[in-house]
């Protein structure tokens, strides 16, 4: 069975759990708590020496880091990755872009804002400076998505995947996406997509 190393709270572990359960792959979960350095210890790193979740530990044993890389990995062979040469080099484009201009802006941001009591005056200045560059990386999706109904191919592939988990929780690190309805509408789209899970489990109830 494949196990899952992850932290609820990660947009980037959320990835990996939204595409296993829309390929219905059981997986194991192991859960770290980032926040307490879990995945610093030295039996961590002996399975992923760059000490972030998530991690996916094959039935082998091989551990497979980077989420755009797990994502690549589940899809290949699923309607979840084209087949076509171009198609496949345009999904890796959006994995990178997402991985360059937009987590480490959108999703930095939003840590600092969730798990961060008091930001010290170095990442106020570079929470500005994401902010810029994060709406920047907004408006790149928003110029994509005006023509096209998902970012590859017209179909719902793991590029969609990478971009959603963290553009979908952006204003919890203060991007308000009211000035981006092609993004807006296109949320809504990869919500309603077959075997779509939330990124965190519903709160109890009263
Ligand atoms: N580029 C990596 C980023 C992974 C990453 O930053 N993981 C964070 C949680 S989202 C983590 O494990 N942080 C714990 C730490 O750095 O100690 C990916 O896409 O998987």
């Amino acid at each position: 069975m494949l196990r899952l190393y992850d932290y609820a709270d990660s947009g980037n572990g959320y990835k990996v759990r939204l595409l296993l359960h829309q390929l219905g792959r059981p997986y194991t979960l192991i859960e770290k708590d980032i926040l307490r350095g879990e995945t610093r210890t030295p039996e961590f790193l002996r399975l992923n020496p760059n000490g972030r979740i998530p991690l996916l530990e094959l039935e082998d044993g091989t551990c497979l880091a980077e989420s755009d890389a797990i994502l690549w990995y589940l899809a290949e062979g699923t309607p979840y990755l084209p087949a076509q040469p171009l198609e496949r080099a345009q999904v890796l484009q959006w994995m990178f872009f997402e991985q360059y201009s937009h987590e480490p802006n959108i999703a930095t941001a939003r840590f600092w804002l969730r798990h961060v009591e008091r930001l010290d005056e170095l990442r106020q200045r570079l929470l500005e400076q994401k902010r810029e560059q994060g709406h920047a990386a907004l408006a790149v999706m928003e110029g994509h998505l005006r023509e096209r109904a998902y970012f590859v191919g017209g179909r719902y592939t793991v590029a969609d995947i990478a971009l959603y988990a963290y553009t979908h929780v952006a204003p919890q690190g203060g991007f308000d996406l009211a000035p981006y309805p092609a993004v807006r509408a296109w949320l809504e789209r990869v919500g309603a997509e077959p075997g779509h899970v939330p990124m965190l489990p519903p709160a109890p109830g009263p």
